[in-house]
């Protein structure tokens, strides 16, 4: 019997790893996009199949996490075997921007899946993944994090995505719900949406590169995190949903760099070499950078990566490091691909992009280069 899933969020970083690896295990793939004034399916065309073709096996649908109605629908044509829910405002900084959108969606979106599974009468078929984060341990209680480790959210996005945590807990133990928790810590790819940090690194230093930019505006150079590749932690997301039992799970690599360090990391990969200028603003804290001016600019040869206080949050995630164990001793899971590999990836995804920029402004062409945001 071909299996079905569900995923909202099909049309972001996740959704498309995750809709490629379940295509290729023989899944029937069911996805929820958003309606938006300009297309919004990149990340998935390569997968699109003509909606006039028998048996395709990805479909996707119309649909929001802020529509119930909608969302009963769905679940009810689909009758999925498995839901992926993956969809969020999944920005942090912008939460604290759209707190209460950010709530209704990735709080109570949440909810609103598990009580149509529930009311259309699917609690024991249908397998539930919630995406959690490692934004839920905020202000560390303990180092590394594990599944034990308590919480402490830091964002409107943290505290949306506590109780998506706590919903889904709820519901597999008030009504025997196969649904469970990843507790994914940062993850990127070439496929990172371009205002997270990673990916701004990745994008302004090809841009700076090619001539195209002249300067990366950064925020916290010294905020520490564990960074894996996409496609390692969907494979994840997946084995979750196959065990006997459901359980929720740390998905981590174990190591820990700054963005500082991942900014060398890209800038080697170009071959730019950086001259670090001011170094210690954001050591000497929030409140002293928030004076931050040209003098604390780091230079990259003759351009500049520039402290920009706008980039600092209200209240920021300073270290995290997670302690993938579970998922490694239960589900024989390990991160295939390491940090440097993945930055090469990504440099290599932007430049090439870069390169065809600067060819098209040579010749003439009207280029709009979006600066790094
Ligand atoms: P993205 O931001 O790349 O993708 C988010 C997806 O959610 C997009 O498809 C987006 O649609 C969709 N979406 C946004 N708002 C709604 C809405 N109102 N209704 C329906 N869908 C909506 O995130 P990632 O792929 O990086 O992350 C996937 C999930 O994992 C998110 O829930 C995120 O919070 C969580 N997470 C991510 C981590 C990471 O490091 N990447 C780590 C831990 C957790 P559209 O394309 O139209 O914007
Ligand atoms: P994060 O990712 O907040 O960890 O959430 P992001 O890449 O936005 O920030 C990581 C760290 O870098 C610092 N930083 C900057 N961040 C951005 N976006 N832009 C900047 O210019 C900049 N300069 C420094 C941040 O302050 C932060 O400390 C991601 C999202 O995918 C969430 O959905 C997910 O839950 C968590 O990862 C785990």
């Amino acid at each position: 019997m071909t299996k079905r899933a569900l995923i909202t969020g099909i049309t972001g970083q996740d959704g498309s790893y995750l809709a490629e690896f379940l295509l290729e295990k023989g899944y029937e793939v069911h996805g929820i996009k958003r309606r938006s004034s300009s297309l919004n399916t990149d990340r998935i065309d390569h997968l699109y199949q003509d909606p006039h073709e028998d048996n395709r096996k990805l479909v996707l649908h119309y649909g929001d996490l802020a529509d119930s109605s909608n969302l009963t629908r769905i679940i009810n044509d689909v009758k999925p075997d498995e839901v992926y829910n993956l969809g969020a405002q999944s920005h942090v900084a912008v939460s604290f921007e759209a707190a209460e959108y950010t709530a209704d969606i990735d709080a109570l979106g949440t909810l609103r899946l598990l009580e149509a599974i529930r009311f259309l009468g699917l609690e024991k078929k249908t397998r539930f993944y919630q995406a959690s984060t490692s934004e839920l341990y905020g202000l560390v209680q303990e180092v590394p994090q594990k599944e034990t480790t308590p919480f402490y959210p830091r964002s409107p996005y943290a505290v949306a995505k506590l109780y998506a945590y706590w919903i889904s807990v709820n519901y597999r133990e008030a009504y025997g719900m196969y649904a469970c928790n990843g507790i994914l810590f940062n993850h990127e790819s070439p496929r990172r949406g371009e205002t997270f940090v990673t990916r701004k690194i990745t994008r302004a230093l090809a841009n700076i590169s090619q001539g195209l930019e002249s300067c990366l505006y950064l925020g916290n150079l010294d905020a520490l995190r564990d960074w894996g590749h996409a496609k390692d932690y969907v494979r994840m997301q997946w084995l979750m949903l196959q065990q006997e039992e459901a359980r929720d799970y740390v998905i981590a690599t174990g190591r820990q760099a700054s963005v500082r360090e991942f900014v060398n990391i890209a800038a080697k990969e170009l071959g730019i070499t950086l001259r670090f200028e001011g170094e210690g603003v954001a050591e000497r804290g929030i409140v002293e950078a928030l004076d931050t001016n040209i003098s604390s600019a780091i230079k990259v040869g003759d351009e500049i990566v520039r402290v920009d206080p706008r980039y600092f949050r209200p209240a920021e995630v300073e270290t995290l490091l997670g302690d993938p164990s579970r998922a490694k001793n239960e589900l024989g899971w390990e991160p295939e691909i390491s940090m440097e590999d993945m930055v090469r990836e990504m440099v290599a995804h932007d430049l090439k992009k870069a390169r065809q920029l600067r060819v098209l402004k040579e010749n003439g062409f009207d280029v709009a280069v979006n600066a790094s945001q």
